[in-house]
């Protein structure tokens, strides 16, 4: 009796799971000819991860909202910006971005170079950039190696000739190489 009744649970399990799988064949496929298409399980799954993302993507933009709103963050296109409000030499600046996830704001297009003094502003403080010089004096790349396509340099900048290897923005969000030992404000990108 009992197997009798585990064979007729486990039964109607594998026709439920028949209908509603992907399995060639299986009336949810593609549905009997003249009805209406069957739900597959897959269409169950995919409306749940939809519905899921679109709730967490509310979710964020609402975060995003009350943080910018709240001068914590800039949103510039696809990144976003903010500042620990710390003064601290290059180095030090770099691995505070990264550590929270994200590196030194390193602006590659008039938009982004404003919102990065937006908040140079904000604090009334120079900032370092994500930008370093390279082998070459007066050569100056991002934070991976990739030479510069926007630059922003102040008149007569770069000047250091080799002996100033870090770059910082001005309140007016024009930039200066500059030593990196110095103290500057840090502004990371995500
Ligand atoms: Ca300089």
């Amino acid at each position: 009796m009992l197997s009798y009744l585990s064979y007729t649970v486990v039964a109607a399990l594998l026709m439920t799971c028949h209908a509603l799988c992907n399995c060639p064949g299986a009336p949810g496929r593609a549905g009997l000819k003249g009805q209406p298409r069957l739900p597959r399980l897959r269409d169950f799954l995919d409306t749940g991860f939809h519905s899921s993302l679109v709730n967490l993507k509310y979710q964020l933009s609402r975060l995003e909202g009350v943080l910018a709103l709240d001068g914590k963050i800039k949103v510039v296109g696809e990144k976003i910006l903010a500042s620990n409000g710390k003064e601290v030499d290059f180095e030090s600046a770099l691995e505070s971005c990264e550590e929270a996830g994200g590196t030194l704001a390193t602006p590659v297009n008039e938009e982004e170079n404003k919102a990065i003094l937006g908040i140079v502003k904000q604090y009334n403080r120079y900032a370092y950039l994500g930008i370093k010089e390279g082998e070459t004096s007066g050569e100056f790349m991002d934070i991976n190696g990739t030479p510069l396509n926007y630059t922003k340099w102040h008149q007569n900048e770069p000047n250091g000739k080799g002996r100033e290897n870090c770059v910082e923005m001005y309140s007016d969000g024009t930039w200066n190489d500059k030593k990196c030992n110095l103290n500057r404000l840090t502004i990371c990108e995500f």
